[in-house]
């Protein structure tokens, strides 16, 4: 069913993956029932940042948001489950972490809306323009979980 397939792109920003915080992020999403389809570590370029923010391209935080987001390895991940873009977006939390609700990774982890640790997909289709932007179609698996009758 294709509900049950819906893909969301997630990545652990610089801040996540410097602060220790991969194992943590990872665990939330595992354990919730998603599955993971995909996952690369990568310094990432300044061209492939400005293609992923380009609707944030007239703010006047995108040049330090690039900077930021090109300063380190991130940890690109696709993760896959019924309403998994949604949800996701709601296991991040808010944009800015101090709206960011106890519970959430950001209101857990983070303070500051220039460090908010991980991006997360906020749409279907955003989801769709993010995986393809970051993942070689044949860099993601198809599988079946042996948890899914149990999910599902
Ligand atoms: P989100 O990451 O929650 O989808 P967004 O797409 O509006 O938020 O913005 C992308 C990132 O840009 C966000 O995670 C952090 C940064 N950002 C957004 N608003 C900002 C602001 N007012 N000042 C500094 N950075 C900001
Ligand atoms: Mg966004």
């Amino acid at each position: 069913m294709a509900e049950l397939q819906e893909r969301t792109f997630i990545a652990i920003k610089p801040d996540g993956v410097q602060r220790g915080i991969i194992g943590e992020i990872i665990k939330r999403f595992e354990t919730k029932g998603f599955k993971l389809v995909g996952m690369k570590m990568l310094q990432a370029s300044e061209d492939l940042l400005m293609q992923h923010y380009i609707d944030l391209k007239d703010r006047p935080f995108f040049p330090s948001l690039v900077n930021y987001m090109s300063s380190g390895p991130v940890v690109a991940m696709v993760w896959e489950g019924k309403g998994v873009v949604k949800t996701g977006r709601v296991m991040l939390g808010e944009t800015n972490p101090a709206d960011s609700k106890p519970g959430t990774i950001r209101g857990d982890f983070c303070i500051d809306v220039s460090k908010n640790i991980i991006h997360g997909s906020d749409s279907v289709d955003s989801a769709k323009t993010e995986i393809s932007l970051w993942f070689k179609s044949e860099e993601l698996v198809n599988y079946t979980s042996c948890a899914f009758s149990w999910l599902y």
